[in-house]
């Protein structure tokens, strides 16, 4: 069914028309209407008024905007991202944007403004440290592992929302950007000259292929929890408690269009992955202090994940036979999963289409080094998971193979 797309001469209308987002902020005395999406698939719009209110009003396009209309896309998106929104926020009130309207006829979402925070990856491109956001990364993770999953839900009511979260259109997307074309011919692969060689290393690289092919299929078979689906640096908006950087009083996980019901450790490969993609730039840069401080992240994300998820293991609905004993053994396969599935989307980030700005934005003679250094990343974490999959390890590996590779 055709629908109207939103413009910023339409939106003071649709304001007045939909009394909860009038609530918010008054149509009549709109300052600025700014369409800010800089994602590959919606239309994001931040509306302020006069008197100080504000709101984002998001839309999901028939097609994928990075493309166009010749890759069409279901708007249905937008209803997973809206109900994956509510659960979450349930689950973690803080760490998840409030949102007070969704249009299931024109697939519009009207959300908390949140222009006083920013979107991590690009303040870590700008080379600022949020203190603490990785840590609360972790949490909302852990709330969502548990809280959604039969650890945390009626068994039966867990089933009726796995059901109403298949996300076929997505999960596509990912199976194929993320799982197969970075690692085989004839996709939509790019990368500058200087990385061809590199690109095709990854493709003839045996082992790396047949443990992506695991990654697939586990991504494509375990309906752990309503996991987000696209948790890199650019789906999380961070706050500082004062000035630029520093510790931060907020962190929310925003965009999760792609929910489904997956494995826990996509979510945390996906944050391990972007963590490591912000190190290289920041190796290519010299700033070896905050490459170290980059790739840290990783240790706080699962350190706060293991945490939370082990607090909240003793309220799990069925003890009998999830023993300590299981949740030791499924904390240790997550972990190595996390190994795994970061692998998988560093790659993706680095030779396959809807690239990093992290890398992209470098200089062309850095980029070729903080290219090879990810990839290369990828390619022992895949083979080094199974000596020791602690944090400290993956820390010591990629920082060793972006400083390697480092074409600075
Ligand atoms: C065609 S969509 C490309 C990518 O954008 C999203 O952020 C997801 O990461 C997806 O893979
Ligand atoms: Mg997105």
């Amino acid at each position: 069914m055709p629908y109207s797309f939103l413009t910023a001469e339409t939106i003071p209308d649709y304001i007045r028309e939909h009394p909860q987002l009038a609530d918010r902020i008054d149509a009549a005395v709109i300052v600025d209407v700014t369409e800010v999406g800089d994602g590959n698939l919606n239309l994001v719009f931040i509306i302020r008024d006069v008197r100080g209110g504000g709101l984002v009003l998001k839309q999901a396009l028939p097609y994928v905007r990075l493309v166009g209309p010749d890759w069409p896309m279901t708007p249905e998106r937008a209803r997973h991202e809206v109900e994956a929104l509510r659960l979450h926020r349930s689950l973690a009130p803080n760490l998840v944007p409030e949102v007070f309207h969704f249009d299931a006829d024109r697939y519009i979402l009207g959300m908390e403004d949140l222009s006083d925070h920013r979107v991590w990856r690009g303040a870590l491109n700008d080379g600022l440290m949020h203190e603490g956001a990785a840590e609360l990364m972790g949490e909302y993770v852990a709330a969502v592992a548990f809280g959604t999953s039969i650890f945390g839900m009626d068994p039966e009511e867990q089933k009726m929302i796995a059901a109403r979260s298949t996300n076929p259109q997505l999960c596509t997307i990912t199976e194929d950007l993320v799982f197969t074309e970075p690692f085989s011919l004839g996709g939509r692969n790019t990368v500058i000259p200087a990385n061809e060689g590199d690109a095709a290393a990854l493709i003839a690289d045996d082992v790396m292929v047949k443990a992506m092919g695991q990654a697939k299929f586990a991504f494509m078979t375990h309906g752990e929890a309503l996991i987000h689906g696209d948790l890199h640096t650019g789906s999380v908006m961070v706050r500082a408690a004062s000035g630029d950087d520093g510790p931060v009083d907020s962190a929310k996980a925003f965009d999760s269009e792609f929910a489904f019901y997956g494995p826990v450790a996509f979510d945390l490969g996906a944050l391990w992955a972007n963590y490591t993609i912000a190190a290289a730039r920041a190796t290519a840069l010299g700033e070896d202090a905050r490459a170290a401080w980059c790739l840290d992240l990783c240790d706080a994300t699962w350190g706060s994940f293991e945490n939370a998820f082990r607090t909240a293991w003793p309220t799990r609905r069925d003890p009998r036979v999830f023993t300590d004993d299981f949740c030791d053994d499924l904390l240790a396969r997550w972990r190595s999963d996390t190994w795994l599935f970061a692998a998988a989307k560093m790659s993706r980030r680095v030779v396959g289409l809807a690239k990093a700005s992290d890398v992209e934005t470098l200089p062309e003679d850095l980029r070729e080094g903080a290219a090879r250094g990810l990839l290369q990343t990828a390619r022992a974490a895949v083979r080094l998971r199974a000596e020791d999959s602690g944090t400290s390890h993956y820390i010591a590996m990629a920082g060793d193979a972006l400083r390697t590779n480092s074409t600075r």
